[in-house]
């Protein structure tokens, strides 16, 4: 079994978090560090740790990930504008929390995509 990380107790609503949507598949929380005006973390709420793991079996899941973005992207005000769903694998994905997610951001001029190392 994989490791639990902090986002399976905040799914579970044992621990505070700024939740903008729940449905018995994903969850929806403003990230604690945000990096834009609007930066809300997508989580399924089956814990998968990273996207090497998913399987053909997640991908409605995966699927629902997406309409979630567009509804949350629409509410925030951010749909017209503009806005970035990224998803950060392993090391050099620098992904820091090993329960797969999907970054929502948006609300400023993002930028290029990539930063030079
Ligand atoms: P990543 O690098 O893709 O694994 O992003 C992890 C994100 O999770 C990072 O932007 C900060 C956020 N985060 C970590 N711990 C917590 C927490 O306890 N609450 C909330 N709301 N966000 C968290």
């Amino acid at each position: 079994m994989p490791q639990e990380t902090i986002f399976s107790k905040i799914i579970r609503r044992e621990i505070p978090a700024n939740i903008v949507y729940q449905d018995d598949q994903v969850t929806a929380f403003r990230d604690i560090n945000p990096q834009a005006p609007t930066h809300i973390l997508l989580v399924p709420n089956k814990l998968i740790p990273t996207v090497n793991d998913v399987t053909a079996e997640d991908e409605q899941m995966l699927g629902r990930l997406f309409t979630v973005a567009r509804r949350i992207a629409e509410q925030e005000g951010i749909a017209e504008s503009g806005y970035r769903l990224l998803i950060n694998c392993n090391r050099d994905g620098g992904q820091e929390v090993f329960h797969l997610h999907m970054h929502l951001v948006g609300g400023r001029p993002l930028g290029p995509m990539l930063k030079r190392a």
